[in-house]
């Protein structure tokens, strides 16, 4: 028995109405999938399915979940021990400077080397962890896509993440020969930290990597809102069945191409936009970790770099 939520009939799906399915959970397939290591019982949610699937669990872990979520926790911890002890024990401190405190690395003075606690030890045991941890949920990304037969397309989409968050936090401070080169476990100072990086390097707006991450973040952001605009508005065509339409084009596609293409003159296909989509987000950090790997090693003043290249005016 389903049961289907919904202000006004499947006919009138649009922005602000939806169909909601809850039945009899389901297990999905098997295959290669070793049942035994999926965890907890599959139940519903009627809130939860106002954002996804209504369907909550089983969640399916296998030894490198395990491991991911295991090292995850323990850098949440340390990173919170570490805030514990800046509050002074004191639950209101807490609480009222949760975002000021920071896990700092260590000074410039320890280069490479490793650093007594409470001078950045614990920023480098606790980046350990996280590292295993973000590899670890990466590698489950291959396995399960792999175990589903499915192409390997999000596994590859995080590792440009995963590209970024290591010249930050590994690749560049290995470069310039410092810990003291990361970025800290903190709230306010880890925005703090963009900002000086930014300021100590002449304006990475100058920066050309950064310029063109931004045009992905921003062209994603884009793309991501004219997709689903145009899947909603032809849902009631049997637009939502994408896969479906791009070998066989039906009245939804028709109609979705006809609108781009009459309102700019070009449109994309039912596959292509999603291959547009997977580029623009990869190559937001795949530029901006390039953008980071040059500063300071290779670039350290991108204002003069501008002016040097004549985009940037002489006169400052
Ligand atoms: C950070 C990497 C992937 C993260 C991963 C996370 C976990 C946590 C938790 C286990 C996001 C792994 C960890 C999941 C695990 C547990 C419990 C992705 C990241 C894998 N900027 N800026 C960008 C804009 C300015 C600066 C990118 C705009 C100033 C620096 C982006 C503006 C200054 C850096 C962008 C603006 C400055 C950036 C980030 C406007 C000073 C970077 C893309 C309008 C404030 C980063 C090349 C992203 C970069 C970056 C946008 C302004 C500094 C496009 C719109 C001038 C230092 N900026 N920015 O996807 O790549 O990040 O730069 O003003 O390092 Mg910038």
């Amino acid at each position: 028995m389903a049961k289907y939520e919904s202000i006004f009939t499947a006919e009138n799906q649009n922005l602000v109405t939806q169909v909601q399915v809850q039945g009899v959970p389901e297990m999905g397939m098997a295959e290669d999938a070793d049942l035994d290591e999926r965890v907890g019982q599959p139940g519903y949610s009627t809130w939860i399915g106002w954002f996804g699937n209504a369907q909550l669990g089983p969640i399916y872990l296998g030894g490198l979940g395990v491991v991911s979520l295991a090292t995850g926790l323990l850098w949440f911890f340390i990173v919170g021990i570490s805030y514990w002890d800046q509050a002074g024990y004191n639950p209101a401190v807490f609480l009222r400077d949760l975002f000021y405190f920071s896990l700092e690395p260590p000074g410039p003075e320890y280069g490479l080397g490793i650093p007594p606690l409470g001078e950045g030890l614990g920023w480098l045991i606790a980046s350990f962890f996280l590292l295993i941890s973000v590899l670890t949920w990466w590698a489950r990304c291959w396995v399960l896509a792999d175990q589903m037969k499915m192409g390997k397309h999000i596994f590859w989409a995080f590792g440009s993440a995963i590209w970024l968050f290591l010249v930050l936090g590994l690749i560049r401070p290995i470069l310039m020969g410092s810990w003291s080169e990361a970025v800290p476990y903190g709230i306010f100072t880890h925005l703090d930290w963009t900002n000086l990086f930014s300021l100590t390097y002449g304006n990475l707006f100058y920066n050309p990597f950064h310029a063109l991450s931004i045009v992905f973040l921003y062209g994603s952001a884009l793309l991501f809102a004219m997709h689903g605009a145009t899947i909603l508005a032809v849902s009631r065509f049997g637009g939502d069945r994408e896969i479906e339409q791009i070998a066989d084009r039906g009245t939804a596609s028709e109609r979705a191409a006809l609108f781009w293409r009459w309102t700019m003159g070009f449109n994309a296909t039912m596959e292509g936009i999603h291959r547009w989509a997977w580029w623009f987000a990869v190559l937001c950090t795949l530029t901006g970790g390039i953008g980071i790997l040059i500063t300071g090693t290779v670039v350290d003043d991108w204002y003069t770099w501008a002016q040097d290249h004549n985009y940037a005016p002489l006169d400052r």
